[in-house]
């Protein structure tokens, strides 16, 4: 059965290196009207990132948005999260689906068509696809595959798509238009004076597209 995203933003609150609050940051993404929010905390201790992760649950609960977290069934299932998001070298999909059940969403990482492919076949509940643009946010070390690799993922798998890396205010339209159901970032809702009024700003940008 494929499960539609409830908004083309898909924002992720990842406070980086420089030592942020990932639930001040939810709160803040959450004001500005995510309606699907992904805790993303790489180098956090497992028990804070799951205190994290109860709080945000609670923070999204409250506004009847979807929340995803990164990498960890564990954390995902011990939280209440909606899904879980995971990489090509995290728990693989089956494994994640045993622990978490067919209603948790379950999404994974891809970088190229056959990545692609191979998480729809094994019934991810959506690829994430990228880096789409160059990004300083994660070293994937892949090329970022752009639009044109973005269109051929489109005609290739049924689940909704996700686009990655890169993406900010002025291109987040070109990777909804080249097939992307959604598109999500970090640093351009992090790095900014003002993240609630950004995030009001990409929904209303994306809604129209
Ligand atoms: N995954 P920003 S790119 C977390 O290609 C992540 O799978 C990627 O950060 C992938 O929005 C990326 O700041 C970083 O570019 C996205």
């Amino acid at each position: 059965m494929t499960r539609r995203l409830p908004s083309r933003l898909y924002a992720i609150a990842d406070p980086g290196e420089a030592g942020g609050d990932p639930v001040e940051l939810t709160r803040q993404l959450l004001a500005g009207g995510a309606a699907i929010v992904q805790l993303r905390w790489k180098r956090s201790p497992t028990a804070s990132f799951l205190t994290a992760a109860v709080q945000c649950r609670r923070l999204t609960a409250a506004q009847g948005a979807l929340f995803f977290v990164n990498d960890r069934a564990d954390v995902a299932l011990a939280c209440g999260a909606d899904g879980v998001h995971v990489g090509q070298e995290d728990l693989p999909l089956d494994a994640t689906r045993r622990l978490l059940g067919d209603a948790c969403w379950i999404g994974v990482s891809t970088h190229d068509l056959a990545q692609a492919r191979a998480a729809a076949a094994d019934g991810a509940d959506y690829v994430g696809f990228g880096p789409l643009f160059p990004t300083a946010t994660k070293a994937t070390g892949y090329d970022p595959p752009g639009l044109e690799r973005l269109r051929e993922v489109r005609g290739a798998v049924a689940v909704p798509i996700v686009a990655i890396g890169g993406i900010d205010l002025t291109n987040a339209r070109s990777a909804v238009d080249a097939g992307a159901d959604a598109v999500a970032m970090i640093s351009a809702l992090r790095d900014v004076p003002d993240v609630v009024a950004t995030v009001t700003k990409l929904r209303s940008v994306l809604d129209s597209a």
